[in-house]
């Protein structure tokens, strides 16, 4: 394998991350729920800490330690960040106000088993939650205040306006339209590849990379949010609801999608060329990491 790890190094590194992870969202919630009411409480932590391939936190940390940095719990606190708001995009993406959702992670969506009240302020409270929480997280690893603030800023940029929450309306917007290939890739660009490529950065910027490698650490992300977009518009046109444990469907929707756009074959290769164009800036920037290389297949050839 030319991406540097086996298939089986891959499986236990993501295992070993996603547990690190998944003790960092449970310290998160614990922080944030004095302030909140029972019902809130609860539609917090169904919404954080069940399921999900927590992919956003693994690149993170996998990039700080690629640009050197010692992976402490903080890592992993700072990396959580990124999860909180991911998830609090899919609690308020799921709402009847928007998609609409039963399923998400082969589950009931929280607003289905908790109500839309208790989920749209359980998301709310999360978006502040993840800023104080990326800002903490580097304080104990030791960046100072201008690294910190940086690292802060990537999240909160990547989730605002000119990233994600642009994208959702560019999303909703669009619905029962046929997008041009231009308008599919800014809107993905936004409300998926800027959240992932933030992962990186903020990584990177955490551990001190230079500036030319924090440039290589967003095109590398740029491009596998552009993949992983494909993969998933491929997976939701040949794989059921019940495999993927979502529903509806973005056809049931009335989005576009790269599948409707190029067709199967084309979209495979398109993605095929991201992860292509991914690999190019880690040799670029001249960092071996072999997790970041599998990471970049991995995307790809997930099976949901
Ligand atoms: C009010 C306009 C407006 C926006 C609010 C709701 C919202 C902000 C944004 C939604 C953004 C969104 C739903 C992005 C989708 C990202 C995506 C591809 C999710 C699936 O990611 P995975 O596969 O999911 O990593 P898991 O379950 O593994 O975590």
């Amino acid at each position: 394998m030319t991406v540097g790890s086996t298939p089986g190094e891959l499986a236990t590194y993501l295992e070993t991350h996603k547990a690190q992870v998944d003790a960092a969202l449970e310290r998160a919630v614990a922080n944030l729920i004095d302030d909140l009411s029972a019902e809130v409480r609860e539609a917090t932590s169904h919404g954080v800490t069940t399921g999900g391939k927590r992919l956003r936190p693994v690149l993170c940390v996998s990039a700080y330690e690629a640009c050197g940095g010692r992976i402490a719990p903080a890592t992993y606190d700072l990396a959580a960040s990124l999860e909180l708001i991911h998830a609090y995009s899919l609690m308020h993406d799921d709402l009847p106000c928007m998609d609409d959702a039963d399923l998400r992670r082969g589950r009931p969506t929280t607003h289905r088993d908790l109500g839309e009240d208790a989920t749209m302020r359980a998301g709310a409270a999360l978006i502040p939650a993840a800023a104080l929480q990326a800002l903490g997280a580097c304080r104990a690893l030791g960046c100072d205040d201008g690294r910190a603030v940086a690292v802060t800023r990537a999240l909160l940029e990547a989730a605002g306006a000119g990233g994600m929450v642009g994208g959702q309306w560019l999303d909703l917007l669009g619905e029962g339209q046929a997008l041009d290939a231009d308008e599919l890739d800014e809107l993905h660009r936004r409300k998926t590849g800027a959240l992932l490529e933030a992962s990186l950065l903020m990584g990177g910027l955490a551990a001190g990379a230079p500036s030319r490698v924090q440039a290589c650490l967003r095109e590398y992300g740029a491009a596998i949010g552009l993949a992983f977009q494909i993969a998933d518009d491929i997976l939701d046109a040949t794989q059921s609801a019940e495999t993927l444990g979502k529903n509806p469907s973005d056809a049931a929707l009335g989005k576009s999608t790269y599948v409707a756009l190029y067709g199967l074959e084309e979209a495979r290769e398109r993605a095929e060329m991201e992860v292509d164009r991914a690999l190019e800036a880690l040799d670029r920037a001249e960092l071996r990491a072999p997790m970041l290389r599998a990471l970049a297949r991995y995307v790809i050839d997930r099976k949901k």
